[in-house]
């Protein structure tokens, strides 16, 4: 039988403890997860924390990159396997967005639209977050985010907050 693969747009986030460790460990998982394939991550992108308030400069930074893969997997069964992949790297949930240790949203899954009680793709805040769109840009500009446009056009409209990260000088702050 030949396993039909949709393409899928993951969005990773980070803001507590090692957090480009945890989100190199957490693609290791999804590319050791059988029905997951092609994976491609973006470059990692520093962004101010978006609290229920607004953007909190106060609050600790996240590290947020997309990534895109195929998968045979339907979108409930991959929101189980990225859910338990938060679990594994110590993710909780009090506080809806909150600070955590690691978040794996669902932005798109294939040219489907659905909503029920555990998912809405496409992902219905994407398109004005810029911790989404900058990463997205940077592994394909010519991007499109289903029922909003291009991507490009999103972020200009926007404006990009976010900036690049830099292991360098990550390592001199936190000597
Ligand atoms: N759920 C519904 N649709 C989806 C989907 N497409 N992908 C449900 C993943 N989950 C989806 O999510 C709550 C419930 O949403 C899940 O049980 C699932 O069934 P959660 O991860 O437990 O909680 P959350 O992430 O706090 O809620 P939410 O509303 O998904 O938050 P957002 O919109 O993802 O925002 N600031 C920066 N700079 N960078 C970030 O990455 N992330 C958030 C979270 C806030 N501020 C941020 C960042
Ligand atoms: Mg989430």
């Amino acid at each position: 039988m030949i396993l039909q693969m949709t393409p899928v747009l993951l969005a990773l986030g980070a803001n507590l403890g090692d957090r480009k460790e945890t989100i190199s460990a957490a693609v290791a998982d999804l590319s050791n997860t059988p029905r997951i394939n092609d994976i491609k991550l973006s470059p990692l992108r520093e962004t101010i924390a978006y609290g229920l308030e607004g953007p909190d400069p106060s609050a600790p930074k996240y590290l947020n990159a997309v990534l895109q893969a195929t998968t045979s997997l339907g979108p409930h069964e991959l929101l189980n396997v990225v859910q338990s992949i938060e679990n594994k790297y110590g993710r909780t949930r009090e506080v809806r967005w909150g600070d955590r240790t690691l978040d794996i949203d669902i932005i798109l899954y294939g040219g489907k639209a659905i909503k029920d009680e555990r998912i809405e793709v496409p992902h219905p805040r994407a398109h004005a977050r810029d911790f989404v769109l900058s990463p997205w840009l940077e592994l394909d500009p010519q991007a499109v985010l289903m029922g909003h446009g291009r991507v490009a056009e999103l972020l200009a409209k926007i404006g990009d907050t976010t900036w690049p990260y830099n292991e360098r000088e990550q390592a001199e702050g936190d000597s």
